[in-house]
């Protein structure tokens, strides 16, 4: 077999299912070609993407500005290692720290380096300036949260599948329950080993949940009263995907720390990174923290065109205003629709409750059936359905999606 022929759908599965390790369970459908909204699978079927890649996506697959971005940078410098200077790392951190309004950036690579990143920057700025004693410094985290997949940070995840026999475990960690203030503060009050507090602004993987008004500014206020570093998790709330630049703009919340990663690169090359000001970011120095692959210059102008599309397109407004048509669509479905509870989001960061056990497998059929009519969504939680489209999608679009849907969970209504 040439690595040039073209596979069955089935084919492809049963390559994948021998040769690769059964990490994932993906619903069955096999991607071969995407542009803006649509992805096409290997028999030539056209599908709307509404997962987006768990919103890495948000520019639309292969957004042609990106794309001749990193091939132009492929065929003139793709790797030096930071051993070397190249000439468009500082481009990006330059773009990107004033587009987030922050002194600097520390480029990486996955989400889950750039919230180890943060982490660690966190705990060097506890012993080096908030002067907690050596291994002392604890971290604030939230149950039900979703950071990545690294050692230390499945250790601070309650996701038995994610975390159980994966120990022994990264000491350091404080759990509380999200979207309760009052938690918060109690943790934050008589503890001075406290360095910060990590949070998205919006649990995706906890089924989109999304916090009480006024929770993000005033967990920053307890945060700013107990010299504790706000650490904003935005790898898949920011790059306007919740209908403003970042998640926390809407309550205008400035972190300390702000992790971004996914749609950071539209999608084409894994792009994260952490940025801070000068009196947090200056604890790292050489040697301290680094990567062979981070702030190559593909990924520095993949980066770069990425926002630059964000922008231009204006995909936070879009974002907002589709995000707003969809909640209202499918809130005056379920009015009459026994088979889901609610819908829930922010932006075009939405999820629908299906009216079922949060054991039974009503959430997959019901994906397994979008797929048949020609759209993509993955259940999460078991009865929670992720709904992402890329944000490059027409209100006409959008309506035509709302249509597949409606008429998919009409055929589940008995
Ligand atoms: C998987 C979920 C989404 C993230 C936040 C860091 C990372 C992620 C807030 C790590 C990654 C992923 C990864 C993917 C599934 C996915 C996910 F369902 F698990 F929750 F998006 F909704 N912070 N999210 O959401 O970024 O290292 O992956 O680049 O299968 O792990 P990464």
């Amino acid at each position: 077999m040439a690595v040039l022929d073209q596979l069955t759908s089935q084919e492809a599965i049963d390559l994948e299912n021998k040769y690769g390790a059964h990490n994932y369970h993906p619903l069955p459908v096999v991607l071969s070609r995407g542009e803006g909204v649509h992805v096409w699978d290997v028999e030539g079927k056209q599908y709307y993407d509404f997962l987006s890649a768990y919103s890495a996506v948000n520019q639309g697959h292969c957004h042609p500005k990106i794309v001749n971005a990193m091939a132009e940078q492929a065929k003139t410098l793709t790797l030096t290692s930071r051993a070397f200077y190249n000439d468009m790392l500082g481009k990006f951190e330059k773009y990107a720290s004033e587009t987030f309004n922050f002194d600097k950036l520390l480029p990486m690579n996955t989400g889950a380096e750039a919230v180890e990143t943060a982490l660690k920057i966190c705990r060097k700025w506890a012993y080096e300036v908030k002067g907690i004693d050596e291994n002392e410094a604890e971290i604030i985290v939230c149950e039900n949260n979703f950071h990545g997949r690294t050692t230390t940070i499945i250790s601070f995840s309650n996701d038995p599948v994610a975390r159980k026999n994966f120990g022994p475990y990264t000491k350091g960690f404080i759990k509380i329950e999200y979207d309760n203030l009052k938690a918060l503060e109690a943790a934050l009050e008589n503890n001075a080993n406290v360095a910060g507090f990590l949070v998205e602004p919006i649990q995706g993987e906890a089924g989109v949940y999304v916090p009480s008004e006024g929770y993000l500014t005033q967990a920053k206020a307890l945060c700013e009263k107990h010299n504790v570093l706000f650490i904003a998790d935005e790898v898949q709330t920011g790059i306007a995907r919740t209908g403003k630049m970042l998640a926390v703009d809407h309550e205008n919340v400035k972190p300390d720390v702000l992790i971004l990663g996914k749609a950071l690169s539209g999608g084409a090359y894994p792009v994260s990174a952490v940025l801070a000001n000068d009196n947090i970011m200056n604890v790292i120095r050489p040697g301290n923290h680094g990567s062979t692959y981070g702030g190559n210059p593909v990924a520095a102008a993949v980066a770069i065109a990425a926002l630059e599309v964000i922008k231009e397109e204006d995909l936070a407004n879009n974002a907002e205003v589709l995000g707003q048509l969809f909640r209202a669509e499918l809130s005056k479905f379920i009015e009459s629709s026994p088979i889901v509870n609610a819908v829930r989001g922010k932006g075009l960061l939405n999820a629908i409750l299906i009216n079922d056990a949060e054991d039974s497998d009503t959430a997959w059929n019901i994906c397994l059936k979008l797929r048949d009519n020609g759209l993509l969504a993955k259940p999460t939680h078991g009865n929670i359905i992720r709904f992402a489209p890329p944000l490059v999608m027409t209100e006409a679009q959008l309506l035509d999606c709302v249509a597949i849907i409606t008429k998919t969970l009409k055929e589940f209504e008995k």
